[in-house]
């Protein structure tokens, strides 16, 4: 794609924004960038942008801004049925993402892992065993680092191994993984997306431009991920928590197993033992990541020790300290229901959880059963408590404590020893904190405030 003298806007102007517009520049193209916040709010990004001949747009998003351009590069943040987005689609002009514009310009192979929950474990623990196993190898996507960053030191050998998000994955054209993992299907993201179906066949975009040469992991206990096995030209490998499948990786006898093809018979990779993730979910995480490391030739030998070796990521059930016998997890990442109910799942009992935050259509009442059984209360914050309580009323005590900081204080009172208090919240972060990262380090000091 030739970018020089062209027009391009970028639309929104975070992480991927930034990344996105000084790429377009360093290309040659004539480079706008416009975002609905205040050009006071966004003073710390604009001087490096006029600096490097970008003009900026703050304050709202202008019809006319959008009309003039040959090529628009949409934020992930950035809904597509924003009106201005809309009307320059309707004229036929070209909408991609940031994910598009810079797989077009990556080199190397791009190992891409997508789902509703776990992608950024998966994705941690994959780029650890390609990089052990002695591959060239960076990570980036939706983890945090706009895979326009990843361009600069990319080469033929390297192995680019990206989280994608559905928001990114709605605006692909040509994005071609070499290898793709879907994890799971679940209702998330329904406030942008509209519909679940919708939602899926964004996710289903990751495997669209695979061909007969590429592998596809599929989650063989996800009826919704099972689906796509139709709808693919590409390899299917499956994993599965609780079966034997025909090619894949899968747990038999407390020991975790891998059948190649070419292979045919069941190779041992690791005991599950060995795992030091915590949570059934996370086994997995750890099936798929063995798939995607197998398909890629890397030896049972190496993927054991890098799986052995591999501790949560911050913010997913991450272990914060133990105080007065009680223990405090974090699981900030959990920002749908079905994550929620995963991090309570991944305890036996005496669970005090910290609900809410921003809502994203969701039904809360699928909590109830695990609730009953595991946990001892429930504290409400953020703008959907209200929902949450109205749903859940009856099931555990529910409190509601508004703020993170009142309900780690009202969780640390109740609790007794040998009880976990646990954020894993169901919603975003949006309503109280800058992001979910944010949210988790709060939680992180006001539990370690508790033992001081
Ligand atoms: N904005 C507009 N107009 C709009 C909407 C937003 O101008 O209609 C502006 C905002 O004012 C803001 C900017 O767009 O200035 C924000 O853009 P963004 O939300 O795309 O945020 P980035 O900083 O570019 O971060 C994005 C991803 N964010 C989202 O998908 C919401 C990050 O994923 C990702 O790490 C980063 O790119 C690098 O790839 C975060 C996320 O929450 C972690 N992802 C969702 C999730 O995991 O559930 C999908």
């Amino acid at each position: 794609m030739e970018l020089k003298g062209k027009r391009v806007l970028v639309v929104g102007l975070g992480k991927s924004g930034l990344a996105a517009a000084l790429f377009l520049r360093e290309q040659g193209a004539r480079v706008t960038v416009s975002d609905t916040r205040s050009s006071v709010a966004l003073a710390g990004e604009i001087p490096a942008l006029l600096e490097a001949g970008i003009m900026v747009e703050a304050g709202g998003h202008g019809l006319l801004t959008f009309r003039r351009q040959d090529l628009i590069v949409v934020s992930p943040g950035v809904p597509l049925d924003t009106p201005e987005v809309k009307q320059v689609m309707a004229f036929g002009l070209p909408v991609i993402g940031e994910l598009e514009l810079a797989s077009r310009y990556l080199h190397g192979q791009v190992v891409a892992i997508t789902g509703s929950n776990g992608k950024t474990t998966t994705t941690s623990l994959v780029g650890k065993i390609f990089a052990d196993a002695g591959r060239s190898t960076q990570v980036g996507g939706n983890i945090g680092l706009p895979v326009i960053e990843l361009i600069e030191k990319s080469t033929a050998e390297t192995v680019n191994v990206l989280e994608v998000s559905s928001f990114q994955l709605e605006t692909v054209v040509d994005f071609h993984p070499q290898i793709a993992a879907i994890l799971n299907l679940t209702p998330d993201h329904l406030d942008r997306h509209g519909s679940f179906e919708k939602y899926a066949a964004a996710k289903e975009k990751i495997f669209a431009r695979q061909t007969t040469e590429d592998a596809l992991i599929l989650n063989a206990d996800d009826r919704a991920v099972q689906m796509c096995a139709g709808k693919t030209k590409s390899r299917v490998f499956w994993f599965s928590g609780t079966k034997v499948v025909r090619q894949g990786a899968f747990v038999r006898d407390g020991v975790v197993a891998f059948i190649g093809k070419e292979a045919g018979t069941t190779e041992p990779v690791m005991p599950v033992s060995e795992i030091a993730l915590k949570g059934a979910h996370n086994i997995e995480n750890v099936l798929a990541a063995v798939c995607m490391a197998r398909v890629a030739g890397i030896s049972a030998d190496s993927i054991r020790s890098s799986v052995a070796s591999f501790k949560a990521v911050e913010h997913r059930l991450e272990f914060v300290a133990k105080v007065s016998g009680v223990a405090y997890f974090n699981d900030s990442k959990a920002t749908n229901v079905d994550a929620a109910m995963k991090a309570v799942a991944s305890f036996e009992g005496g669970v005090h959880l910290i609900l809410g935050g921003k809502d994203k259509n969701s039904d809360y009442a699928q909590l109830a059963p695990l609730l009953r059984e595991r946990v001892k209360a429930v504290y409400t914050i953020g703008s959907a408590s209200e929902k949450i309580v109205r749903q859940l009323e009856g099931v555990v005590k529910m409190v509601t404590a508004e703020t993170l900081e009142n309900a780690v204080a009202a969780a640390a009172e109740a609790a007794e020893q040998g009880d976990t208090v646990l954020l894993a919240p169901a919603c975003s972060s949006f309503d109280q904190f800058e992001n979910y990262e944010h949210r988790g380090r709060v939680f992180r000091e006001l539990v370690h405030g508790l033992s001081t």
